[in-house]
C-alpha cells in the first residue's frame, strides 16, 4: 500500500492555526512524525475558507520540506493553487486531485511537465456517479486520455470517491467492485485510491471503522489511500492485510520488520 499522510490539513484546528499565524512548529513536528510512521507521501491541504490559499500552499510545502525528505501530495483542485505548490515544491510530487475529465488534458500535461503522478477523481460534467459501471467507465476514460497524453499508467492514482457510510450506505460496497475490476482497464493498470477517513465522518467508532474497511478494500485491490499514518492500529492491519495477501514475507516479527 502506498500510504499519503492526511494530518496536514487545515481542516484540523492546529493545523488550521499553523497556517494562519505561519507558526512552523505543528506543521515540522507533524511532518516527521507521519514520516517516520510509514508515510510515502504527505498530503498538503490549506483547508477550506482561507483568505490566501495560494500563499499558504507555497508555505506549507516549504515547510514541510525543511522537516523531512518525504515526497508531498499536494491537495488542492485549483489549478493555481496547485502550479504555487509545484514551483516550490522538490522531488516527486502526488498532484491531489484532478477533479473531471473535462480538465483531465490541463492536469495530465502539468504532471507531465513536473515528472509527477496525478490522482485523478471519477467525475466528469454529469457529476459524481453513484454506480459500479459509470465509475469504471470514467475510470477507463482517465486512462485513455492520460495514456495519449504522454504519461505511464504507473503514475495515474484512480480515486473513485469514498462517500461516508452514514450517507449512502451502498457506496462503500460499490467502491469495492471498482477496486476489483479497474485492473482490467489496462496493462499495467493504475493506481486506485481513496480517502479512506471520509467513511467514518460523522460516525462512532471511526477507527473500527476505518480499520475494517482498509482490510477490505486491500483485499479487493486498493493499493494506496490517504489515511491517518499516526494511526498504529490502522497501520497494523494494513500491515497485516498485505502479508495475509502475501505480499509481505510472515515471520514472527513482521509488524516490527515493517514498521522498521
Ligand atoms: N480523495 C483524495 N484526497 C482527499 C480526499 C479524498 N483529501 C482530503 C480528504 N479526502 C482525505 N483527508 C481527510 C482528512 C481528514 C478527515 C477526512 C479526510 C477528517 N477530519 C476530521 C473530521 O472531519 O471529522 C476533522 C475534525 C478534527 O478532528 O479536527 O475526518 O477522498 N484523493
Amino acid at each position: 500500500m502506498i500510504p499519503v499522510a492526511e494530518r496536514i490539513n487545515g481542516m484540523f484546528s492546529d493545523v488550521k492555526k499553523a497556517i494562519k499565524d505561519r507558526d512552523p512548529t505543528t506543521i515540522h513536528q507533524l511532518a516527521r512524525s507521519q514520516a517516520e510512521a510509514g508515510a510515502a507521501y504527505l498530503d498538503l491541504n490549506v483547508g477550506p475558507g482561507i483568505a490566501d490559499p495560494v500563499e499558504s500552499m507555497q508555505w506549507l510545502v516549504t515547510e514541510t520540506q525543511k522537516a523531512t525528505d518525504t515526497p508531498i501530495s499536494i491537495d488542492s483542485q485549483k489549478m493555481e493553487i496547485m502550479k504555487a505548490g509545484l514551483e516550490v515544491a522538490k522531488g516527486p510530487v502526488l498532484i491531489n486531485s484532478c477533479k473531471s475529465l473535462e480538465v483531465l488534458d490541463e492536469w495530465a500535461a502539468l504532471a507531465l511537465e513536473y515528472d509527477a503522478s496525478l490522482v485523478c477523481l471519477t467525475i466528469d460534467k454529469r457529476g459524481i456517479p453513484q454506480d459500479v459501471d459509470t465509475r469504471l467507465e470514467l475510470a477507463a476514460a482517465i486512462v485513455g486520455t492520460a495514456i495519449e497524453k504522454g504519461m505511464e499508467t504507473t503514475k495515474i492514482f484512480i480515486d473513485p470517491i469514498l462517500f461516508p457510510v452514514n450517507v449512502d450506505q451502498k457506496q462503500p460496497n460499490y467502491l469495492l467492485e471498482v477496486c476489483r475490476q479497474i485492473t482490467f482497464i489496462s496493462d499495467p493498470p493504475p493506481h486506485i485510491i481513496c480517502g479512506l477517513s471520509n467513511l467514518s465522518q460523522g460516525t462512532k467508532e471511526r477507527g473500527l471503522i476505518n480499520r475494517a474497511y482498509l482490510t477490505m478494500s486491500l483485499a479487493a485491490g486498493l493499493d494506496s489511500a490517504v489515511i491517518d499514518v499516526l494511526d498504529k492500529d490502522l497501520m497494523d492491519a494494513a500491515i497485516t492485510t498485505e502479508m495475509l495477501l502475501n505480499k509481505q514475507i510472515y515471520s514472527d516479527a513482521f509488524l516490527k520488520a515493517a514498521h522498521g
